[in-house]
């Protein structure tokens, strides 16, 4: 009998499992298979039963069930799990088949592995998977790159699979080359850290500046979610406010305020650090959760340093529109950040990243997912040359007109000792990207100074550099210069 299996996914953890469903719901036939083989029958027993799943207990069995050329969607640990498979999977499959990671891989490694196993004949995807469990079962936004040869023998299972928008359009699309699904995936999960971030942030005004009780800020996150902040954060912000604990009482009071993370925030700033591209939001977020991971070291803080008194006084329905002015704003440019951040990665790796189709595979499954994107996509279809978010027509009145508010927000949290640091970095970042002239000339001649770094100087062209002899005793020699 020929062969029936259209792709097989090793790995049946959560997001494994649910993506087999997922791809049988939409009348494909999957293999599963797992390192720990008897959670293969288990799964056909429970959760698979009575669908057209198969499964296989070796890799070999896999193989044999897979039509050609042979799909191998990998689910499993990001790092050395994916490599030992490739090694194993090199041993059973052909040339020209397929090996797909839509684990969270690091996108160097993706990299990597793309070359490797293009080198021994057969083709590779990593692909962005987001929209957590739900996602993955029901929906979630796909995020592929690697081998273009791949694509068209991947196309038809993701797009079925992936979440729609509303005219139809799937959140998937082909990413770009070598490690560039990895890349845009890790870039909205930075992004994904930044958002939650300023949520908080606004949170923590409303709860500790206004002095406003988890029902009354319920109702607040509802009627945001009405208009210009519609997204996913915001709606589940919305429903973890209204969650009662057994007793009654808000459960979210009741949550240790220390924040985990697993590492792809983490990533994003050191991918924008080696790039020299400010996102400094994420970075503010990623630092947030470090600080709040300090529970023990700030309880001691606390006591050395008490707080004053933080209410805000004024009306409190002009705070609130506010804040939710200065959480826009701030959102705009963590996502100019971002933006900037993709474009010079495609640069630096020869991506040919599409922007508004980026903005599109966002827009839907992902837990980033908004009315915004729909609005940025509509940024990159206008101008799919767009230097900077920021220049957009829809964009630049949005932020104009939320800056009053944006600067009332922070100085007065400052002032009242409330940390913003999403908030104020975004602020900080706005008026330091609208400056023609930073007080760099002074930095670049303290440079020079101690270290004959050299300068330009505004009355010549650029590109000459100039070393001046500051103290009349350091030499005429300048150091070699070098940009980051
Ligand atoms: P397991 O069920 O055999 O532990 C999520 O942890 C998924 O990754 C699971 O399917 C798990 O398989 C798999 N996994 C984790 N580490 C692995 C490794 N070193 N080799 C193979 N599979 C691994």
């Amino acid at each position: 009998m020929e062969p029936q299996g259209d792709i097989a996914v090793i790995g049946l953890a959560v997001m494994g499992q649910n993506l087999i469903l997922n791809m049988n719901d939409h009348g494909f036939t999957v293999v599963a298979y797992n390192r720990t083989v008897s959670k293969v029958d288990d799964f056909l027993n429970n959760e698979a039963k009575g669908t057209r799943i198969l499964g296989a207990h070796s890799l070999q069995e896999m193989v044999a069930l897979l039509k050609k050329p042979r799909r191998v969607m990998l689910m499993v640990k990001a790092g050395k799990a994916v490599d030992e498979f490739i090694e194993q999977l090199l041993t059973v499959l052909e040339p020209g088949d397929i090996i797909i990671d839509g684990g969270n891989s690091l996108f160097e490694d993706t990299i990597r592995r793309v070359k490797y196993v293009e080198s021994k004949g057969l083709l590779y995807i990593g692909t962005g998977v987001s929209g957590g469990e739900e996602g993955a079962r029901h929906g979630p936004s796909i995020m592929p790159g690697g081998s273009p040869a791949a694509w068209p023998h991947v196309k038809p299972i993701f797009q079925a699979i992936a979440a729609k928008v509303a005219d139809g359009t799937p959140c998937c699309d082909w990413v770009g080359e070598g490690g560039a699904g990895h890349y845009v995936k890790m870039t909205h999960n930075g992004i994904e850290y930044g958002d939650m971030q300023l949520i908080c942030e606004a949170y923590h005004i409303m709860k500790d500046g206004l002095g406003m009780s988890a029902d009354e800020m319920h109702e607040v996150f509802k009627a945001w979610n009405e208009a210009e902040l519609q997204s996913y954060l915001i709606e589940i912000t919305r429903d973890i406010l209204a969650k009662r604990d057994e007793d009654g009482a808000p459960l979210v009071d009741k949550i240790l305020d220390t924040a985990g993370q697993k590492g792809t925030g983490k990533w994003t700033v050191i991918s924008s650090q080696e790039m020299g591209i400010p996102i400094t939001l994420i970075a503010e977020a990623v630092y947030s959760r470090c600080v709040s991971a300090m529970k023990d070291l700030r309880v001691q803080a606390a006591k050395v340093f008490p707080p004053g008194n933080c209410k805000i006084p004024g009306d409190r329905k002009r705070w609130i529109d506010d804040i939710r002015k200065a959480l826009y704003a701030s959102k705009i440019i963590s996502y100019a950040q971002g933006y900037m951040l993709m474009r010079a990665a495609a640069q630096q790796y020869a991506w040919n990243l599409n922007y508004g189709g980026i903005a599109l595979m966002w827009r839907g499954g992902c837990i980033i997912r908004s009315a915004f994107l729909g609005d940025i996509k509509k940024a990159f279809d206008k101008n799919p040359d767009l230097p900077n978010l920021l220049f957009d027509p829809f964009f630049k009145k949005a932020i104009k007109s939320c800056t009053r508010s944006w600067r009332k927000v922070v100085s007065t949290a400052v002032k009242k000792g409330i940390p913003v640091p999403a908030f104020s970095t975004a602020l900080a970042f706005f008026d330091g990207f609208r400056s023609e002239r930073l007080p760099a000339n002074l930095l670049q001649a303290q440079r020079d100074y101690f270290g004959a770094h050299t300068y330009e100087r505004v009355d010549k062209p650029r590109g000459e550099f100039f070393h001046t002899n500051w103290t009349g005793t350091g030499g005429r020699v300048a150091s070699s210069t070098y940009t980051v």
